[in-house]
């Protein structure tokens, strides 16, 4: 256990599934109060349960919608009644919505990305702030991806919100220097969660190719990070983590160990 996160209070977007509910987990087994937010309610309360089990000092859920202002202030309303502090908040909540290229793009799927990805992260920080702001060594860790670092072909509107994202996040570190809160943001590459189902849109075999052949990270990966970012001590600001699975050297250079294909007979 590491004491630097022993009773400090920590806010998890996206906590249903995937990095979210392995971040909580792994917060939760440092002592930490673990706060799960999401759309499923459902998920959510077998989540704070594993954080129960797993040590936090406590475990708490609520539904919140990052797509909605009035969803987000309430929680955060919520929030307040039990915390007057915050020491961490993880802006996990995104996705990825289709794979088409511009020409065959679907504006439910652009604005359904923009929605989460980007005005998420700002109307969670901008709700959450006033109770980061008076605890040292605060922090405010955002999960990126490497889609906002480099383009690809049918990516175009996922690679443009985490591109916004970044720089949402670049922004708040100068915003927030005077205040000593500190912000990062770990931006990963393949990673098995629902991410690539959600993409596929419920088709399995597109998502299962998406890790074929490779050993991608996985959410526990992911959470070890937040937990080492977030137990740093106050004067050190771990601004950027990108993290890939060794299996991908770069967005387009994926090397995959595919069994050799019959000859035939
Ligand atoms: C997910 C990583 O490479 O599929 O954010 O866009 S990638």
């Amino acid at each position: 256990m590491n004491s630097e996160l022993k009773g400090k209070w920590v806010f998890i977007t996206g906590g249903s599934s995937g990095f979210g509910a392995a971040a909580a987990r792994a917060f939760a087994a440092q002592g930490a109060h673990v706060v799960v937010v999401a759309r499923r309610g459902d998920r959510l309360k077998a989540v704070a349960a594993e954080c129960a089990e797993a040590g936090a000092a406590s475990a708490h859920h609520h539904v919140m919608d990052v797509g909605s202002t009035a969803s987000v202030n309430a929680c955060i309303g919520w929030l307040r009644e039990r915390t007057g502090r915050l020491d961490v908040l993880v802006n996990n909540a995104g996705g990825a919505h289709g794979v088409d290229t511009v020409a065959e793009g679907k504006d439910e799927d652009w604005e359904a990305m923009v929605q989460v990805n980007f005005l998420g992260v700002l109307r969670v920080t901008r709700a959450a702030l006033p109770l980061l702001a008076d605890t040292p060594g605060s922090l405010i860790l955002n999960v990126g991806s490497v889609a906002g670092r480099a383009a690809y072909e049918g990516g175009s509107a996922y690679c443009g919100v985490k591109a916004a994202a970044l720089q949402v996040t670049r922004a708040l570190r100068l915003e927030l220097c005077a205040a000593a809160i500190r912000v990062c943001t770990l931006d990963p590459g393949l990673a098995e969660t629902e991410f690539a189902l959600v993409r596929y849109k419920g088709d399995r075999a597109k998502a299962d190719k998406v890790y074929e052949g490779i050993e991608p990270l996985r959410a526990e990966d992911i959470a070890e990070t937040m937990v080492w970012m977030a137990s740093r001590p106050p004067h050190v600001c771990i601004d950027e983590v990108v993290m890939k699975c060794t299996a991908q050297a770069a967005v387009h250079k994926v090397h995959r160990r595919l069994p050799a294909k019959g000859k035939g007979h």
